[in-house]
């Protein structure tokens, strides 16, 4: 696909933040293709056949970032796949939880397609470890546990703001406060992206 058919937004934030409640929401308004690269991770791990199967599992639940390679190559299967089969041969997507690792980002905007901007949900660590904690009680995810939250944000820290800076010094950051009820975050995520959208 050529990159100007496709308008793309990262969607950036620690785990448990809110990415996923947030797209869905997004999904439903604005008519956005939501491509979560966790979820598309999970998936690979559970097909049959796949090589990198074990490799992702591991990585998961220590909270580490899968090598670039599988999650690029993934997410852009799964913007091809959209786009093919779109009458208009256009695409709007949400990038969720992509990219997370300095190379990541530069690889994906070089050899896919550069991202419109950063939507960063901003939460505090002890509200995202109450979220996903309580989530763990029925997720089934295998890093909704004590031990892959502290590992999930110690990655988060060291190796997914930098991304999230990187792009902030760019002026391509817009962020929004997620501490408070999925609908008032919704509101707040609304206006920042009009704001934005209508500049
Ligand atoms: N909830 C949501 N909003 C709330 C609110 N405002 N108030 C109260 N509760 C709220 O929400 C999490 C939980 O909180 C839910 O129960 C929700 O109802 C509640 P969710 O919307 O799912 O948050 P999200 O930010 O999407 O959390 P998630 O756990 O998905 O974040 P992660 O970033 O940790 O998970 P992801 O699936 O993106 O990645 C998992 C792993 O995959 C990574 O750790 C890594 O190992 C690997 N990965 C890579 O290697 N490379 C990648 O590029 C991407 C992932
Ligand atoms: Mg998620």
């Amino acid at each position: 696909f050529s990159p100007d058919k496709v308008t793309v937004l990262f969607v950036l934030g620690g785990p448990g933040a809110g990415k996923g409640t947030q797209c869905a929401n997004l999904v439903r308004d604005y008519n956005f293709t939501h491509l979560s690269a966790g979820d598309l991770l999970r998936a690979e791990q559970d097909r049959e056949g796949s090589e990198f199967g074990d490799l992702i599992k591991d990585y998961i639940k220590e909270g580490r970032i899968v090598p670039m390679e599988v999650t690029v190559q993934l997410l852009e299967n799964a913007i091809t796949d959209v786009v093919r089969a779109a009458p208009s041969g256009k695409g709007k997507f949400l990038i969720d939880g992509f990219p997370r690792k300095m190379d990541q980002a530069i690889k994906f905007e070089e050899t896919v397609c550069p991202s419109k901007f950063v939507l960063f949900y901003d939460c505090p660590e002890e509200e995202m470890q109450k979220r996903l904690l309580n989530r763990g009680k029925t997720s089934g995810r295998s890093d909704d546990n004590a031990e892959s939250i502290q590992k999930r944000f110690k990655t988060f820290v060291e190796t997914s703001m930098p991304v999230v800076d990187y792009f902030a010094s760019q002026g391509r950051v817009v962020k929004v406060v997620a501490t408070k009820s999925p609908a008032e975050v919704y509101k707040e995520t609304k206006e920042g992206l009009e704001k934005r959208l209508g500049k």
